[in-house]
């Protein structure tokens, strides 16, 4: 399943109207909060619902029929937004494509009905709604960065990023997601590996990998990478008696210690010792550096 538009089988399409894929952050929407405690406002809200409501019907003698379902769609969008209810944003770049984008690009997503949306890379091509969620492709941007800034993503959305375990976690875990890795080295050649299954699950884990049912033609680097958590240099939840983050740079989900390291250092082709540099050992042996590489999930 490289290419190819796919139907999304396991739940109906988001509504149209709240979902605004263009930047806007909907948790900035300028509804006024209430006053005082929860249960006045809502009591007060109630109020001037029933209010609004019987003001509408009246009106609606007169007033076309349509301007009455709007009225009626704003008074439950400020009632979800009151209450703490969930914006019904697309969750993520499938979402999005589903909704016409067709043009890869940064776009905002709500995962687990969020209120706040995320900027995130959505990759259009190759069947469309691919959430991009790593990039090397020129060594501008320094991988060996510690705990902090792998749980929360740092670098370039429109370069070279990692976008961070824990948003990684909220968006993996919202339902069944395939991971694609797409990786060319310094000949120019292109390989993909691809795996029915990837979640990351939560911090109280280390953000530990599960990852099932490899395809593809460039080799499979990451099942000897199951179940084990995220290590960084400064925290190393590995299975190595030492430290691998430490010993091969960048953040991984390092065993003892590794079959891949996407997340190694920005090397040139081949290496001098085994295991550093952007690695993919199942296609480019442990001594060779990849030119590019790009991590993108998709739901089921
Ligand atoms: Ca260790």
């Amino acid at each position: 399943m490289h290419t190819g538009k796919k139907s999304r089988m396991d739940k109906p399409d988001p509504p149209i109207s709240t979902s605004v894929p263009n930047g806007t952050d909907t948790s900035n929407t300028p509804v006024k909060p209430a006053r005082g405690s929860n249960s006045a406002g809502s009591t007060l809200f109630v109020t001037l619902l029933v209010a609004g409501v019987s003001v509408a019907m009246t009106a609606a003698v007169c007033l076309p029929t349509i301007s009455l379902v709007q009225e009626v769609r704003e008074l439950v969008s400020v009632l979800a937004l009151r209450e703490g209810g969930a914006v019904d944003g697309p969750r993520d770049c499938y979402d999005i494509y589903l909704l016409g984008h067709t043009q890869s690009g940064v776009y905002k997503v709500y995962p687990q009905r969020s209120k706040r949306g995320f900027d995130v890379f959505c990759d259009m091509d190759d069947g469309g709604g691919w959430l991009v969620f790593q990039r090397r492709q020129n060594g501008t941007v320094d991988f060996n960065r510690g705990w902090d800034e792998y749980q929360t993503g740092f670098g370039d959305i429109q370069g070279e990023f990692w976008m961070g375990n824990e948003l990684l976690h909220r968006i993996s875990t919202q339902g069944w997601y395939e991971l694609q890795i797409d990786m060319e080295n310094f000949e120019e050649e292109l390989r993909y590996a691809q795996y029915q299954l990837f979640r990351v699950e939560g911090a109280d884990t280390g953000y530990k990998l599960t990852i099932e049912g490899y395809s593809g033609d460039g080799g499979d680097g990451l099942s000897s990478h199951r179940n084990h958590a995220f290590s960084t240099f400064d925290r190393d939840q590995d299975g190595s008696p030492g430290s691998c983050a430490e010993s091969f740079s960048g953040g991984w989900w390092f065993e003892n210690c590794l079959t891949s390291n996407l997340n190694g250092r920005y090397l040139e082709g081949e290496l001098e010792s085994v295991g550093h540099g952007v690695m993919w050992a199942a296609w480019q042996g442990f001594k060779t550096s990849l030119k590019s590489v790009q991590m993108k999930v998709r739901p089921l």
